[in-house]
């Protein structure tokens, strides 16, 4: 396998490093600080153990090289949108049921950029940077053959504990009538040979029918995931559990996510069923299965059972998100904000990267600190804060799931008119 390749130091200070992150357990659990401060803590007590027998530079060398990205978090909400093409066509669809369906296929669509871009380009799962607050990233996706230009916007809002670090995100296709916008945190813990990752937050997805039908909202339910390989050296992403659409039109779709050895034999499978919770839908309603879609996320997917029509093919070409040059960014924009940790990293120059870290991280808390002493806090430029979000609560009601909790916040988008007001103001 991929331990092969990885020369005999390395895999040494891998194995010490999976076994410093279990003997992490039990203090991760007590511990309130975020799970980036936890996975740095692991990599200095691995540091401090191992001094003895390596020089600590070349120790330092080789857990940066295993596992650390050179891309933020804040970079991550632009999966959503690799296939602008399928988010644009939501709205096209004719009838509820076709565009609940046009839904579950975008939303199919993204989990294979979300959840293994990192080994696609990197050769296994990483670290990503972990953002700083007011932290921004902003990108576009083209106009193509008429379908409209999709916008992006992400702020990181919140980032010290006690609250999760949340990250805020807005995509829209104004000509298309499609946007979503949510926010997502994790805790993870340690099982020993996995990292277990919750996922907080949800997101709304808003559709416009094309049809002239009335405005239509989709709650999506993030899935938990697990970080498997661990002990290979090689961590990848397996889903786990279920996640959910429910419409505003009373249709749900409740997704089950299985690795190898499950219901398909194959890693990275899913379930769809989808369900309408009215009772004038023929035998669609009261929960009846109105039909299932099944195959691999990283794959080819399937309705009515495996040998079925295709769904979808998720190997169809994805479009990476455009963004602006570096030079003319924004000092909050990620990239250019940590232009020089992710060169060290990149180029293997840990020590730039590590103290331009450490200087980033300074000024931040000294931020923090002339905060509280002058009492105004940090204000965010595109979201709003609400402690319950009205939309959430509408729809999680209709999604019977007990999983789901009645009331979450959200950070609603303020939009271009009222940024605009704000920044003549
Ligand atoms: C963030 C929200 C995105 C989907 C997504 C994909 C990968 C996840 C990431 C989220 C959160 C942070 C994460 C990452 C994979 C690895 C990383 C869980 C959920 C952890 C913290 C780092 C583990 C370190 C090992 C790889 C050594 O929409």
């Amino acid at each position: 396998g991929k331990c092969a390749d990885v020369p005999q130091e390395q895999k040494a200070g891998w194995a010490s490093f999976v076994k410093s992150l279990a003997q992490m357990t039990g203090d991760l659990s007590s511990m309130t600080a975020p799970p980036w401060d936890a996975l740095s803590l692991s990599i200095s007590a691995l540091r401090l153990a191992e001094a003895e027998r390596f020089r600590v530079e070349d120790h330092a060398v080789t857990i940066h090289l295993v596992i650390l990205s050179p891309v933020s978090l804040t970079e991550f909400p632009a999966y959503w949108c690799e296939h602008p093409e399928l988010f644009a066509s939501i709205s096209e669809g004719q009838t509820e049921q076709e565009r609940v369906e046009r839904v579950l296929r975008w939303f199919i669509g993204t989990l294979k950029a979300q959840y293994t871009t990192r080994n696609e380009k990197m050769g296994s799962e990483k670290k990503p940077l972990n953002p700083v607050l007011g932290e921004l990233f902003y990108g576009t996706w083209p106009d193509v053959n008429g379908r409209g230009e999709t916008v992006l916007v992400v702020e990181q809002v919140s980032h010290h504990p006690p609250i999760t670090p949340q990250t805020a995100y807005h995509i829209e296709n104004k000509k298309a009538g499609v946007s979503l916008q949510g926010h997502s945190g994790q805790k993870t813990s340690f099982t020993g040979t996995a990292i277990n990752v919750k996922q907080s937050g949800h997101a709304i997805l808003t559709v416009q029918p094309k049809n002239g039908s009335a405005v239509e909202t989709y709650l999506i339910t993030l899935p938990k995931l697990r970080i498997e390989g661990i002990i290979w050296g090689s961590p990848y992403i397996e889903l786990v559990e279920m996640s959910a659409i429910q419409s505003s039109t009373g249709y749900t779709v409740q997704i089950d996510y299985k690795g190898k050895g499950y219901f398909s034999g194959k890693a990275h499978s899913f379930k769809a069923v989808l369900t309408h919770n009215g009772n004038g839908n023929g035998n669609g309603g009261n929960g009846h299965p109105l039909q299932t879609y099944e195959g691999q996320w990283t794959g080819v997917a399937t309705v009515g059972g495996p040998k079925g029509p295709v769904f979808l093919d998720t190997n169809i070409a994805k479009e990476e998100v455009i963004v602006k040059p570096i030079e003319e960014q924004d000092e909050w924009e990620s990239r250019r904000l940590w232009e020089k940790v992710a060169k060290g990293i990149r180029t293997g120059d840990y020590d730039t990267a590590g103290k331009e870290k450490s200087r980033i991280e300074n000024e931040q808390r000294q931020r923090r600190k002339d905060e509280a002493s002058s009492g105004n806090g940090w204000a965010h430029r595109h979201f709003t804060h609400v402690d319950s979000d009205p939309e959430y609560q509408q729809l999680s009601a209709m999604l019977h799931d007990k999983l789901t909790p009645a009331h979450e916040d959200a950070y609603v988008y303020k939009g271009e008119q009222q940024q605009a007001q704000a920044q003549a103001e």
